[in-house]
C-alpha cells in the first residue's frame, strides 16, 4: 500500500517511543504515536520521484508487551508460540534495518535493555505472571528468542565494524591512476661536491681522509704547530673562544685551521702518512666577498722517510690540473707559515681572464689585473713540528698545505661572493644539481 503525504492518518503510526522497530524509523516528531491498543506501527521507506515525497507503509501488529498474556486473551501454549513467532518476525525486521554503530547501539538498549528492553518486558509482563500452564511454554520461548535476539545482535556488531572497515579502505584507496605528488629531490651543496671532486683527485694518487674536532685546544690548534703563545702569527687567526666555567683544565677555541689534524694524524701513526682532511674551520673575520667567519679548508700531509720538495710541486700540479683543467697555469711564491720551512703561497693562473689581466678590454675585477689568483697555502713540514710528534726530524719529510675550499669552488664556477654558499637560496643551489 503506498499513500502520499496527505493521506497519513496519525492513528496508523507508533512513534520510536512505542516500539524499538519504530525509534530506527525515518519518522520525524510530527508523525505523532499512539499506544493504543489494536493500532497499527509502521514500516516506512521514502520514495522521492520528481521531488515528491511519498510514503509505503506496511502495517506489523502490536505484540501488547506492556500486557500480560491473560490480559491479551492468550490462555493456550499455541497461542503464546505465536506470538513469540510475531515477536522474533519484528526483530529480525529491525535487525535489517541497522547499518551503523548508533542506530546498532539503540537497537540493542531496544531489546536488551535491562530496565525496559523487549526482553525485560516479555519476563515482567509475560513470564512472570503467567499461569502455572503457560510458564513452561513462555520460559521456552524466551530462552529460544533470548537466543537468537544476542546471537543476531553480535553477528549485526561484527558486521557493521567490517562494514566500516571496507568503508575506510575504499575512502583511502589509493588510485594509482592520478598523477603522483612531486617531492623535489635534494642535492649536495656545491661546497660538499667540491669536497668530494678533491677527495677523489687525492685518493686516485694514494691519500686517505681523516676528520677530527671542531673544537680545540691551543695546544693542537697553535702549540704544536710551533706557533707559540703570543707569537704574532696568532694574531691573523685569532678565533671563537668557548667560555668555559672557572677552572676548566685547558681553554677550548673553534679550529681556525684544518692543520691541527696533522698533529693529530701523526700523533697516531708513524710514517709514511699521507692524508686530507676535509673540515669546517671559523675566523674572527669580517664578512665581505671572499671571507666568512666559518669557512671549509682541505688539508693535506705527506710524511715519508724520502719525500722532496719535487714530490710537493708535482703533488700539487697534478691536483689544480685534475681539478681545474690542463691548460691552467699555476706558480709558487715564497710566504711564511711556523709549521712549514720552506713556506709557499700556490697561485693559478685567473681563469675568468685566461691569465691575461684584462676582460673585455677591462681589468679583470676578479684577479684585479694580477692574472694570477692565490689558491693556497703550503711548504715542507717544519722539523720542530716533528718535536712535537715524537718523529725524528732527521729521518722524516713531508710537506703540508691547507687549501680554502670556498674559494677554490669560487673560482671553479665563477662565484663572486662567498656569502652565497651560507644563504642557502634555493636558486643559488639549484644551479649545482
Ligand atoms: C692556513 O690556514 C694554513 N693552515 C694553511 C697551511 C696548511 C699552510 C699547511 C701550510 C701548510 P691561510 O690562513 O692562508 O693558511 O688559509 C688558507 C686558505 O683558507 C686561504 O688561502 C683562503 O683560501 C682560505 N681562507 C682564509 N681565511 C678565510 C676566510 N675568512 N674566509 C674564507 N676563506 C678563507
Amino acid at each position: 500500500m503506498a499513500f502520499g503525504r496527505s493521506e497519513r492518518s496519525e492513528d496508523r503510526f507508533l512513534s520510536a517511543r512505542c516500539l524499538p522497530g519504530e525509534s530506527l524509523l525515518a519518522f520525524g516528531a510530527n508523525y505523532g504515536c499512539s499506544r493504543r491498543a489494536g493500532i497499527f506501527s509502521v514500516g516506512a521507506r521514502y520514495i522521492v520521484p520528481l521531488g515528491v515525497i511519498y510514503i509505503a507503509i506496511m502495517p506489523t501488529p502490536d505484540l501488547g508487551l506492556d500486557k500480560t498474556l491473560a490480559a491479551l486473551g492468550l490462555s493456550e501454549a499455541a497461542q503464546v508460540v505465536a506470538r513469540f513467532a510475531d515477536v522474533r518476525a519484528r526483530f529480525d525486521a529491525e535487525s535489517g534495518a541497522v547499518h551503523d554503530e548508533s542506530s546498532w547501539k539503540q537497537f540493542r538498549d531496544a531489546w536488551l535493555g535491562r530496565k525496559s528492553g523487549v526482553l525485560t518486558q516479555i519476563t515482567d509482563n509475560w513470564l512472570k505472571p503467567a499461569t502455572p500452564e503457560l510458564k513452561r511454554a513462555v520460559g521456552q520461548q524466551l530462552n529460544e528468542l533470548r537466543a537468537h535476539v544476542e546471537s543476531q545482535i553480535e553477528a549485526r556488531r561484527l558486521a557493521i565494524e567490517s562494514g566500516a572497515e571496507e568503508n575506510a579502505l575504499t575512502r583511502d584507496r589509493v588510485d594509482l591512476s592520478l598523477p603522483g605528488v612531486i617531492r623535489p629531490v635534494g642535492s649536495h651543496h656545491l661546497i660538499r661536491q667540491v669536497f668530494q671532486e678533491i677527495e677523489d683527485i687525492f685518493f686516485s694518487i694514494g691519500f686517505s681522509v681523516v676528520e677530527g674536532p671542531e673544537i680545540e685546544t691551543p695546544y693542537y690548534n697553535f702549540e704544536a704547530l710551533n706557533i707559540p703563545e703570543f707569537h704574532p702569527v696568532r694574531d691573523d687567526m685569532d678565533t671563537f673562544y668557548i667560555d668555559l666555567p672557572k677552572g676548566s683544565p685547558t681553554p677550548l677555541l673553534l679550529r681556525t685551521h684544518t692543520s691541527p689534524m696533522q698533529i693529530r694524524t701523526m700523533e697516531k701513526q708513524k710514517p709514511p702518512v699521507r692524508v686530507i682532511v676535509p673540515g669546517k674551520v671559523y675566523r674572527r673575520d669580517n664578512p665581505d666577498a671572499t671571507h666568512s667567519f666559518a669557512f671549509h679548508q682541505i688539508e693535506g700531509l705527506a710524511v715519508d722517510t724520502d719525500i722532496t720538495f719535487c714530490d710537493f710541486t708535482g703533488t700539487i700540479e697534478y691536483f689544480v690540473k685534475q681539478f681545474f683543467g690542463p691548460s691552467v697555469k699555476t706558480r709558487f711564491r715564497p710566504s711564511y707559515f711556523p709549521f712549514t720551512e720552506p713556506s709557499v703561497e700556490f697561485d693559478v693562473s685567473c681563469p675568468f681572464c685566461g691569465g691575461t689581466g684584462t676582460s673585455n678590454g677591462a681589468t679583470c675585477s676578479k684577479c684585479k689585473g694580477a692574472a694570477w689568483i692565490e689558491l693556497f697555502g703550503a711548504g715542507m713540514v717544519d722539523p720542530a713540528v716533528y718535536g712535537f710528534v715524537n718523529y725524528d726530524a732527521k729521518k722524516v719529510s713531508g710537506f703540508a698545505f691547507g687549501i680554502g675550499i670556498d674559494r677554490l669552488a669560487m673560482l671553479k664556477y665563477g662565484i663572486g661572493d662567498i656569502q652565497v654558499f651560507f644563504q642557502n637560496d634555493v636558486r643559488f643551489l639549484r644551479q649545482f644539481p
